[in-house]
């Protein structure tokens, strides 16, 4: 048979029919059975002989259900452990035929569908959301070519440049071995240890350091593909490729104090809020991007491009968008679906392949290694997350929990039996053919010398961080490395960070008693306006604004200003000194789902206070509370009636970002709502 003859056309839903042969959901009125379909007539006492005597050993019904039960765990990621994911499609812009002949990439008109896994790096499965970390992002496209997996960080570069590293840097940055602590932070001597003897991390330890490690959203993240990858064309011709995704409604982040405090709130920030959001109809989109290098300028650039701690400047390498994701659908069942999945960015289609990058080389062996034991066998694929929906032919068989049932005696290559049949077609037929680099050498272990400038731009990032980005990298320094107990350590790092700033290594040697270093060795004034958060998008769509309320509050001034967020697309949330139902002063209600009980000012992005005449001293308590918090996280504050009272006596009044009125100020509203789109006032002084 002609492989073409079953070739069915990927649309949007075809994931999603794939999956609903494997959904389970008729549990409702029916009797409850053991796994092999024997109706049970008791599930809450253990077979025993006598009332008062031991369990017998013939009780299969006990044995299975616990069995079961003491089988439920596998093992959590060795990295990524702590994850979230989403389905989703994806559409390109238009046809990249000149670069590449990936044939998701070709047609406008096709949707092709997708699952996105976000997570954190270093903590466990159950770890906090809001650590400083790096964030995994990674999409699997089911083509109908097939798999292709885009494996990303929310950072362009990586750690190191040869992922033989990879076991020693992931093992100081985990919690130390012989006490386990601390969790998910690398803010301890073993990490700062490593870095500061394998100074190649430079670069990325700014973007840790920095507030891309706190993002604000699982959809307030850019994606990065950090490693470069090949393009080819129907012709063969290859291009370099970086790949990109830019979240539509910009890249933002928490404050420091902010992301501590919601850990402890609301361990599951981030996925609370992709979950909600979608929950809601507000589908997160990425477009996806592209950098290109033609192969005649691979060595045009004064870095390596194959070296993953290096990004290519987008002032030099312009990021083209292509295409947008939207996320619009969440899982049914978070183990099936999220925990299963298994990722490898080896998992390509034709018209996308591979360069000489050492970490990416290794990558291409770690992911299905790692799947092996993770998802205990190699029939992984057959998992229906993993499962491709085009269709999937070879002589692969057996195997821990093979569920495919292959008829026929034939299971080799090459056959007279079956008519050689699985069999391999030409490229032109679809067939995967690896692009024809030409490679020759010694067998040496060593690096080619243009890997081994580890500064530069590391200083290209601080210099394009705007004054507020800059006090957060000094502060986190001062944080994390304030935290390690080895004094020689501590030096070391300043030491090795006087190499990227001069003024950056003083300001955080002296917050952790440190020397402060006198020479610094950077001569780069370079900058990279793309890199600052001070330039991306910013809006009020989905901005979370508290709005504090007792009895006696003002209904018709509180529901105008709710009026204005929601007009924006921000969602207003009613918070008081209990949740229910909260009386106005004209017997008019709104009711409150949240209080100062199960609620802080971190989790939400702006405040408005209009108290109630009725207000208790506890309330002007919380609520002062509240706001002064917001005031210290920069966020935008609204006051009206005896919360702009309260805002006063708190000597908050006339400060930037604060807004009262309607008396002192009748554009207060508008002035709030652009407030809210803008964010953050960084220029507040904070008393
Ligand atoms: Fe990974 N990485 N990694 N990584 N990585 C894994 O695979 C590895 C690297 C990334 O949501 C593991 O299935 C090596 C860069 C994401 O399931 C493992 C090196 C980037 C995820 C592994 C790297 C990533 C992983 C652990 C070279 C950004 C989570 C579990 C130094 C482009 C995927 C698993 C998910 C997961 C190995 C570096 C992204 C052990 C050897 C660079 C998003 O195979």
């Amino acid at each position: 048979m002609d492989m073409n003859d079953e070739k069915k056309s990927v649309n949007e839903n075809s994931k999603n029919e794939q999956l609903e042969a494997f959904r389970s959901r008729d549990n409702e009125d029916k009797v409850m059975t053991t796994n092999q379909g024997l109706k049970i007539s008791e599930d809450e006492f253990s077979l025993k002989a006598g009332e008062r005597g031991p369990t017998l050993m013939e009780d299969f019904h006990f044995r299975e259900k616990v069995t079961h039960f003491d089988h439920e765990r596998i093992p959590e990621r060795v990295v990524h452990a702590r994850g979230f994911g989403a389905h989703g499609y994806f559409e390109v812009y238009e046809s990249m035929k000149p670069y590449t002949k990936a044939k998701f990439l070709q047609d406008p008109n096709v949707k092709t569908p997708l699952f996105v896994r976000f997570s954190t790096v270093i903590g466990s499965r159950g770890s906090k959301e809001t650590a400083r970390d790096v964030r995994g992002f990674a999409t699997k496209f089911y083509t109908e070519e097939g798999i292709y997996d885009l494996v990303c960080n929310n950072m362009p570069v990586f750690f190191m440049q040869d992922a033989i590293k990879f076991p020693d840097f992931v093992h100081a940055n985990k919690p130390e071995p012989h006490n386990e602590i601390p969790q998910a932070t690398a803010s301890h001597d073993t990490f700062w240890d490593w870095i500061s003897q394998n100074q190649e991390s430079a670069h990325m330890v700014m973007w840790t350091m920095s507030d891309r490690a706190l993002p604000r959203s699982f959809r307030m993240m850019e994606g990065f593909g950090v490693n470069t990858f090949r393009f080819v064309n129907e012709e063969g011709k290859g291009h370099f490729v970086k790949f990109h995704w830019k979240p539509v409604l910009g890249t933002h982040s928490l404050v420091l104090d902010e992301a501590e405090k919601i850990g402890g709130k609301d361990p599951d920030f981030n996925r609370r809020d992709l979950w909600e959001n979608i929950e809601m109809g507000n589908y997160p989109e990425f477009e996806l991007g592209v950098q290109i290098i033609e192969e005649k300028d691979e060595f045009a650039f004064d870095f390596d491009i194959l070296d993953a701690t290096k990004l290519w400047p987008e002032e030099d390498v312009p990021v083209r968008l292509i295409g947008k994701m939207t996320l619009n659908r969440n899982v049914d069942n978070f183990f099936a679906e999220t925990e299963q999945v298994a990722f490898h960015p080896g998992n390509v289609v034709p018209g996308i392949d591979f360069s000489n990058d050492p970490l990416l080389q290794g990558r291409l062996f770690s992911y299905l290694d790692t799947q092996l034991i993770r998802l205990g066998g190699p029939n992984f694929h057959e998992l229906p997350i993993n499962r491709s929906v085009c269709p999937f032919h070879n002589n692969q068989r057996d195997g821990y929990g093979r569920q495919t049932i292959n008829v026929g005696r034939v299971a080799h290559h090459r056959n007279a039996l079956a008519n050689n049949s699985p069999y391999p077609v030409s490229e032109k037929e679809g067939g995967y053919a690896h692009y024809q680099e030409k490679v020759e050498g010694h067998k040496i272990r060593a690096r080619s010398d243009s890997f081994k400038d580890h500064f530069s731009q590391a200083t290209l990032f601080w210099n394009s961080m705007s004054e507020p980005e800059r006090q957060h990298i000094i502060n986190a320094f001062s944080f994390e490395v304030g935290k390690v107990k080895t004094k020689e350590v501590k030096q070391r790092v300043v030491d090795m960070f006087a190499n990227v700033n001069l003024e950056l290594a003083k300001a955080f040697a002296i917050n952790i008693g440190c020397t402060p270093p006198s020479t610094g060795s950077s001569t780069v004034t370079k900058s990279s306006p793309a890199l600052s958060q001070e330039n991306t998008p910013k809006k009020a769509y989905t901005r979370k604004v508290a709005i504090l309320i007792a009895d006696g509050f003002d209904f018709q001034q509180v529901t105008e200003i709710i009026a204005a967020l929601q007009a924006e697309g921000a969602m207003p949330a009613i918070v008081s000194d209990r949740q229910g139902i909260i009386n106005s002063s004209s017997n008019n209600q709104l009711e409150a789902k949240h209080s100062f009980i199960t609620d802080s000012s971190v989790v939400f992005d702006a405040v408005y206070v209009d108290g109630g005449k009725n207000a208790t001293p506890v309330f002007q308590m919380e609520a002062c509370q509240f706001v002064k918090e917001a005031f210290m996280h920069y966020k935008p504050i609204i006051g009206t009636n005896e919360g702009k009272q309260w805002i006063e006596k708190e000597k908050l009044g006339g400060s930037l970002g604060v807004f009262l009125g309607p008396e002192e100020n009748p554009d207060f509203v508008n002035q709030f709502v652009q407030g809210v789109a803008s964010h953050r006032f960084w220029s507040r002084v904070i008393i």
